[in-house]
């Protein structure tokens, strides 16, 4: 059985969802970021970190939704199996990592950005993150316009994937989701689900 390092409330949520979805059995620890525990298994101290049985390591929320996808054809989470289907799962799975995960590093750690250490730079910085994070927020608004799901194939792990950095969005932008209707539908969906409700329900619990 796979055991998913994560962290509450990190994008780690998103393989934890896809993992719930699939059904198979599978552990799940919570951990502190850059904690001896999650050192031990990733370098990085980051989360996710997913550990097979064997002891093999996946690192990297993108790799590890896709691992889950391919190692589970049955539970239909890859969003079909097409040349091109594959390719826009990768499109959007990139899109989630580079885009719009890397906007909300500003926000989250505005000290990483600038060495100057007065408030005005620390705001300002945040404040750039922001602008990112509504700018990628407004393509993806367009894309799920008259969609379910991110791809065309039905749900699947990218939907997962949103999931964390849409919840994100909606707490740091001045007017959370109101200006990205289609993206909170999609939220709304996602969050009415019975087994996020069960992983959210996990991963709140003190
Ligand atoms: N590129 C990595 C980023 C992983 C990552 O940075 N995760 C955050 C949580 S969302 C984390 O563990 N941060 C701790 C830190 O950077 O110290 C991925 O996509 O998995």
């Amino acid at each position: 059985m796979p055991t998913l390092y994560y962290a509450v409330g990190a994008c780690s949520l998103a393989p934890h969802i896809a993992l719930e979805w699939i059904g198979a059995p599978y552990e799940a620890v919570r951990v502190q970021f850059g904690s001896d525990e999650l050192l031990a298994v990733n370098p990085a101290g980051a989360v996710p970190t997913l550990q097979e049985n064997d002891g093999w390591l996946l690192t990297q929320a993108g790799a590890i939704l896709d691992y889950l996808a391919s190692k589970h054809p049955e539970a239909r989470l890859a969003g079909g199996d097409g040349v091109r289907d594959k390719a826009e799962a990768h499109r959007w799975s990139a899109f989630f990592t580079s885009d719009v995960h890397a906007s909300f590093w500003p926000i989250f750690m505005p000290d990483r950005y600038t060495s100057d250490r007065t408030e005005s730079a620390r705001r300002a910085v945040v404040e750039a993150g922001r602008k990112l994070v509504a700018k990628q927020f407004g393509l993806l608004n367009r894309h799920l316009a008259g969609r379910e799901h991110i791809l065309d194939g039905g749900r699947s792990v990218i939907d997962a994937y949103s999931f964390p950095m849409i919840r994100w969005a909606k707490k740091l932008l001045p007017d959370g989701l109101k200006e990205h209707p289609h993206v909170q539908a999609l939220h709304d969906r996602i969050a009415a689900d019975p087994a996020v409700q069960k992983v959210l329900a996990r991963e709140e619990r003190r």
